[in-house]
């Protein structure tokens, strides 16, 4: 495996040294192959909102399993996993599942594409929307920590669909639709940033941009991968009142199961096969195993009380933190970034001390507390961590010296 590993940023690059292999995890904890123990703050990089191995998800897991794998064929279970999403998102009357969340925004936007006739995007600097050829410009995650922002093997052409703004800047997207006036099919935005680290909307940003889409006839597309479910039951979206015309989902929506999810009203996803022309399809989507982790993982987060349990839980660490660098929050997403900030973009972010996030890091792992290997991701807090857990991280944190 290129690496050792399935997923680039899994392999330290950004933080230097070997990373630890795992063995299991549960509740707040990962345990590696050696036995050591790690409050784990990656969550692998947003799904375990509940914690790893939950009782009630494994159980699910188990059933689900017993009865056969995946059939490639209509089941009830994604019919009930379908309607919990489309009663918990504002802008989701009707949703397909797919596998990943770069099969969402890849799907989403083959729709938006499709049903206005237009063929650019806009994206942000530093946003990043999984890995399709035309999204890795100016991407952020893995292709930001690996200082690439166009990836080789990107076609030219793909990427020239695709502008590129700063995040938080809508004269800057005012400027692009009147450059490409009428190319534009969507906007796809992260409606808080967690790819360059975590940097929320500034006050009317997002707000701005729903009435330039509308102006300029294009659709806003929502990327809540990371959003979806964590900052509450209904996303963003459901706590900042603008409302998109599509949604992509992933991470949480499957319970730690490869699920990823796109939707919109009905009259925009009846373009999608077999109802209309555009197409999508896999053979893994919906999978019942899947279905049954997400129906029970957000059956839990509808539970009264789970939000303002995290969001205590996270405000405890963020006020902890906030003292040793410039710390960015939404909810229970955060980064504490090496520099004294304010981080509004992809360029106040790349300002980062990231040497010092190396050091900060492994200062870190080595005591036990397991946070992302990169300055440009997030920091995700669970239903399972404790106030033991986030005093004993505070304590840690702050005797780093160096
Ligand atoms: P996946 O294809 O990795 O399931 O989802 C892509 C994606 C789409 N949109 C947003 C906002 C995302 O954050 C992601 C994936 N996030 C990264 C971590 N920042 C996944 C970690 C990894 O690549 O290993």
């Amino acid at each position: 495996m290129p690496g050792g590993v399935n997923s680039p940023v899994r392999a330290f690059k950004a933080v230097g040294g070997t990373p630890p292999v795992i063995d299991r995890g549960a509740g707040a904890y990962l345990w590696d192959v050696d036995g050591r123990q790690y409050v784990d703050y990656v969550g692998s990089w947003g799904p375990l909102i509940l914690g790893h191995a939950h009782p009630a998800v494994v159980e699910a897991i188990q059933r689900a399993a017993e009865k056969g794998a995946t059939f490639g064929a209509p089941t009830e279970l994604e019919a009930e996993l379908a309607e919990l999403v489309v009663q918990a998102v504002p802008s989701i009357e009707m949703v397909r599942f797919v596998s990943s969340g770069t099969e969402a925004t890849m799907s989403a936007l083959r729709l938006a594409r499709g049903a206005i006739g237009r063929d650019r995007i806009i994206k942000f600097a530093g946003g990043y929307h999984g890995h399709a050829d035309y999204l890795l410009t100016a991407a952020g995650s893995g292709v930001l920590t690996l200082g690439q922002p166009d990836s080789p093997g990107v076609p030219a052409a793909s990427a020239a669909g695709t502008i590129v703004v700063p995040y938080n800047d809508l004269v800057a997207v005012e400027h692009a639709f009147a450059g490409h006036h009428r190319e534009v099919a969507a906007v796809i935005v992260e409606p808080v940033a967690a790819n360059m680290g975590v940097v929320p909307p500034e006050p009317g940003f997002l707000e701005g941009l729903r009435r330039l889409t509308r102006q300029h006839g294009a659709l806003l597309i929502f990327d809540e991968v990371i959003t979806g479910f964590r900052l509450s039951y209904g996303g963003a979206q459901a706590l900042n009142g603008v409302t998109p015309d599509l949604t992509c989902l992933g991470k949480i929506v499957g319970g730690g199961l490869p699920v990823g999810a796109y939707g919109g009203s009905q009259a925009l996803m009846e373009h999608m096969a077999p109802v209309g022309p555009v197409y999508q399809a896999g053979t893994l989507s919906g999978n019942p195993l899947a279905m049954s982790a997400g129906i029970v993982t957000l059956k839990e987060l509808g539970k009264p009380g789970f939000y303002e349990r995290l969001e205590a839980i996270s405000a405890r660490l963020a006020h902890g933190l906030a003292s040793l660098g410039c710390l960015n929050r939404a909810g229970s997403l955060m980064t504490l970034f090496c520099q004294p900030g304010p981080v509004l973009n992809y360029e106040d972010a790349k300002k980062s001390d990231t040497a010092r996030y190396a050091r900060f890091f492994h200062h870190m792992l080595e005591r036990g507390i397991y946070l992302a290997p990169s300055q440009f991701e997030a920091l995700f807090v669970s239903a399972a961590h404790t106030e033991a857990d986030v005093d004993r991280t505070i304590d840690t944190a702050s005797s780093f010296a160096a």
